[in-house]
């Protein structure tokens, strides 16, 4: 299912999704949006496929949503069109893994998407940044939520409120990325990380995602008796029987998915 604006490649159980706009810059139209989530929702609706990896060009991950869209805007189209809602609720609601493979620009809903991401992988040369206070702009895509959770309120707010952007180095040692990799080794250390996730059975990836989400959304109490469900709920599959049989018999578990 490759597109102008997405291109979509399988490697066995994990999937590479490539964003494709002409200039390498990916910025994030309507067109590109739509496209990225039709993509991922198939691969999410996909029992092959158990996670995906998520790349732009050397150039830029995503230098943000669409300014040229954004310049003629107004409150009432916003408002009564949902601006951008529709698109990003798909992109950001997705039940398998998902891997950031950043290379260049990751700005304002480039930087956004990346942080939807569950893991993000960043070559040495990449940015990451919330310039929308440039353009008159609050965050609309997790800048002001998921960046605070991510890196703490100190950082988040200087990158909020003046725009400038951090460097790989900085989102490492920020936590806003798992690793740093040569930025010619990004994707292939983004793929390895998904085969890594991928030898492992698909509803319990699903569940594990769901109750590490969960920590940053509910209290410590609520989260810890969703993981508790969680943990007594995969006594009701087949891998779970698989996975311990396999550790006592000393070989590697041959998970069915169920
Ligand atoms: N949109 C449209 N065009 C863009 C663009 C963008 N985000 N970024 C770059 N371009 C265009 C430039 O206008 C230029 O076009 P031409 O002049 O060639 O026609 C071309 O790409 C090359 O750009 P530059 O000449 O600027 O290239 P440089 O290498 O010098 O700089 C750059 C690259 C990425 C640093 C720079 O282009 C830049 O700063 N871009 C803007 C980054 C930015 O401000 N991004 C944040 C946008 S606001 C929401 C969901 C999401 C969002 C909000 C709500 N909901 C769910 C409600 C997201 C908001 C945003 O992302």
């Amino acid at each position: 299912m490759t597109t102008p604006f997405v291109t979509l490649e399988h490697r066995g159980a994990v999937a590479l999704v490539t964003l494709n706009s002409p200039n390498g810059l990916n910025p994030l139209t309507h067109e590109l949006m739509t496209a990225l989530g039709d993509t991922l929702q198939t691969l999410d609706e996909d029992t092959q496929t158990r996670a995906i990896v998520v790349t732009g060009s050397a150039r830029a991950f995503a230098a943000g949503a669409d300014i040229q869209a954004m310049a003629q805007m107004t409150y009432a189209r916003a408002v009564n069109e949902n601006f951008l809602a529709a698109e990003w609720q798909r992109v950001s609601t997705l039940r398998k893994p998902l891997v950031a493979a950043v290379r260049g620009y990751a700005l304002g809903g480039g930087c956004e998407f990346a942080m939807i991401c569950d893991i993000v992988v960043a070559g040495e040369t990449a940015v990451f940044g919330q310039p929308e206070i440039k353009l008159g702009l609050v965050p609309g895509a997790g800048g002001t939520q998921r960046l605070p959770r991510a890196v703490g309120k100190s950082l988040a707010m200087e990158m909020n409120l003046t725009g400038e952007s951090i460097t790989a180095a900085q989102a490492l040692a920020a936590g806003l990325v798992s690793r740093v990799v040569p930025d010619v080794d990004v994707v292939n250390a983004a793929l390895a990380i998904g085969q890594s996730i991928a030898r492992h059975s698909l509803p319990v990836l699903m569940a594990v995602k769901a109750a590490t989400c969960r920590a940053f959304e509910t209290s410590l109490a609520e989260g810890l008796a969703y993981e508790r469900s969680a943990f007594h709920g995969c006594f009701a599959l087949d891998d779970q029987r698989e996975g311990c049989e396999a550790f006592l018999e000393r070989r590697v578990p041959h998970f069915n998915h169920r």
